[in-house]
């Protein structure tokens, strides 16, 4: 992704547990030898890209940033945090601000967002009920491969063993995504609500979602309902996204085009399309379908996005104000 989008890197270096160092392995940048992760030697970098754990994310992230490293964290370790910035550049550059440790939302949280967020700025979202679809590989690699060895071995003898997933995933779909809280919806569900709100800035806005795995190998769908405070016509809703950054409209219904899975994969925007008026809501209803690549956008892409941002930003500061 760094090398795709010409991100100006001087050098990569890449870290892992004391297991990995030592390998090499072959990146744009040449053959890259890994090396055990250290403080000592992750400080001597100005921006951090975290792909690990929370636990280690929240022990290591802050040393780091005293350090004065810029850390952009995959995980849901700072999320939450009032003084940590969750962000989605085309939604909230600003909140970089001069943040030392910076969180990447969750997958299925980015790639709802960035197509809500130009709706909201005409709309003014009130209501957002959200159903999810979601690839096998949003549980890792061993997601990945647990679907197709499964698949495989339904198929030879009609039986299936699981292990990263609650069931056998092949012909099959499961409504349950990372842990039940409290109130019933998964900490998934939650996170779409929770982080919603704060890139958007919209603290009371009422989002509720059902997340689903699907037997699907990479890019989240999600189907959303939505009331707007002010009127709205699919046309409407279809030339603004059609100029929004991040979101290509993908909607021709009678030609049997709509965003899928299949073609979302690989693609840097998130595809948006069976945009229609709702029923339930009438002139102030929307409903929709959108198609993310959950590697790209709901990760690594966002990811280095943040670190254009904090590039363009502050560049010129990044070690200088440690
Ligand atoms: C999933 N959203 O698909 C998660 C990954 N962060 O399981």
């Amino acid at each position: 992704m760094l090398h795709d989008r010409a991100f100006p890197l001087s050098e990569l270096r890449l870290f892992a547990s004391a297991r990995s160092a030592g390998k090499t392995t072959e990146t744009p940048y040449g053959t890259k030898t890994i090396e055990a992760f250290t403080v000592d030697a992750v400080a001597e970098c100005d921006i951090a890209l975290l792909a690990v754990s929370g636990d280690f994310a929240k022990e290591f992230a802050p040393q780091l940033a005293a350090r004065g490293v810029t850390v952009i964290d995959n995980s849901s370790a700072f999320r939450y945090d009032d003084d940590k910035p969750l962000v989605i550049p085309e939604i909230n550059p600003d909140a970089v601000g001069d943040a030392r440790i910076i969180a990447n939302p969750n997958c299925t949280t980015a790639i709802l967002a960035v197509a809500l967020w130009p709706l909201h700025k005409a709309f003014g979202l009130k209501k957002v009920i959200v159903s999810t679809y979601q690839a096998a590989s949003g549980a890792g690699a061993e997601g990945m491969s647990e679907l197709e060895d499964q698949a495989r071995a339904y198929l030879d003898t009609g039986k299936a063993d699981n292990k990263v997933f609650a069931h056998p995933l092949p012909f099959n779909l499961i409504p349950h995504i990372d842990a039940f809280q409290d109130n019933g919806y998964t900490k998934e569900e939650m996170k779409v609500t929770w982080e919603s709100r704060k890139i958007m800035g919209i603290p009371d806005l009422a989002l509720s979602c059902t997340a689903v795995r699907i037997p699907t190998s990479r890019a989240h769908a999600e189907s959303a309902v939505i009331e707007f405070a002010r009127p709205v016509t699919p046309d409407a809703a279809r030339a603004l996204l059609a100029d929004a950054p991040g979101v290509k409209v993908v909607d021709d219904p009678a030609a049997k085009v709509y965003p899928m899975p299949l073609n979302a994969s690989g693609k840097y925007d998130v595809e948006v399309g069976r945009i229609r008026q709702n029923l339930v809501f009438g002139d102030h209803g929307l409903e929709l379908f959108v198609c993310g690549d959950q590697l790209l956008k709901g990760a690594a892409l966002n990811a280095v996005q943040i670190a254009e941002v904090v590039l363009d930003r502050r560049g010129e500061s990044l070690r200088r104000s440690a």
